[in-house]
């Protein structure tokens, strides 16, 4: 078991901002969305800061994470206490009008299409009003602070993290998908499918040109999660490739974690837990 945050009185808070921006929707057409933004306590706009951007599941929307779990206390105390380096979360949505339906095959659809928004139109909207390590939020600046920068979800927002890895490790460093598995083969393919679904991911790795240390994920969920299944069997064929995924406890020592809770289940505060435990492994490269 791992050590577990505890909820508490942070005392100096951070504080969350609402970020808009256009894109395009299924059918092309412009759309105004929104994402959050967490900025730690003492938020200086002149420092650099590394940028997490979090996911929700299935259903949700850009407040799941806020109003589902206790991140930002968690955020808060975690930095207070210097376990964590001060650092920008930003909760969006793929949805771009309503929400989905959960566990829906239309909504593989929507974590691959969002790929496309994140990397032309949300990370530049919130990394030209936010300051990171991206000096120009063009491809070229995105690409050269990809080591500050990861990418995280809970269910379908897992989902969206692996399709992250595929589409955009050109731009992210780090991945965190939690309590979920990749759908790129077929819905719940990480147990169906374990082998080709480890396999497509292994090619996407070997294909973006990356050394294994120059990417890293943290894959996490609980023993009765309902997608504990699915995780646990794609972990375990992922690791049959240690060309690309070198099994480890902690991110000197390879580039792929896994961690499953015991009794713990798919929902939010189950969850936070494991960002509590894997945020401080990111950005140490
Ligand atoms: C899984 C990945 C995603 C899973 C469920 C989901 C059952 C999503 C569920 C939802 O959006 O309700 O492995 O396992």
């Amino acid at each position: 078991m791992k050590k577990k945050f505890t909820h508490g009185d942070a005392g100096e808070r951070g504080t969350i901002r609402q970020i808009t921006y256009t894109t395009r929707n299924e059918k092309g057409e412009t759309v105004e969305k929104y994402a959050n933004i967490y900025l730690p306590c003492r938020y200086d706009p002149e420092k650099r800061y590394n940028i997490f951007y979090l996911m929700h599941g299935g259903g949700g929307n850009p407040d799941a994470w806020l109003d589902s779990s206790p991140l930002k206390n968690m955020l808060d105390l975690s930095i207070q206490r210097g376990e964590l380096e001060p650092l920008l979360v930003v909760t969006p949505t793929y949805y771009t009008e309503g929400t989905g339906k959960p566990g829906m095959d239309g909504e593989h659809d929507k974590t691959v299409a969002f790929q496309k928004e994140l990397a032309e139109d949300l990370i530049p909207a919130v990394e030209t009003a936010y300051k990171t390590y991206a000096e120009t939020t063009d491809p070229a600046g995105l690409k050269a602070s990809r080591l500050h920068r990861g990418f995280g979800g809970f269910s379908m927002g897992a989902v969206t993290t692996w399709n992250a890895f595929v589409y955009n490790i050109g731009i992210i460093g780090y991945f965190m998908p939690l309590s979920g598995d990749c759908w790129a083969i077929e819905r719940l393919g990480g147990s169906s499918q374990s082998e080709k679904t480890a396999r497509y991911l292994h090619d996407a790795a070997v294909k973006s040109g990356y050394k294994p240390d120059e990417y890293f994920i943290y894959a996490a969920t609980g023993t009765e999660d309902i997608a504990f299944k699915q995780l646990y069997g794609q972990v375990n064929a992922m690791l049959r490739f240690p060309d690309t995924f070198k099994d480890a406890s902690g991110f000197a020592a390879g580039n792929f974690c896994y961690h499953f809770e015991e009794g713990a289940v798919h929902a939010y505060p189950d969850v936070c837990q494991y960002v509590y435990q894997a945020l401080p492994c990111f950005f140490k490269k």
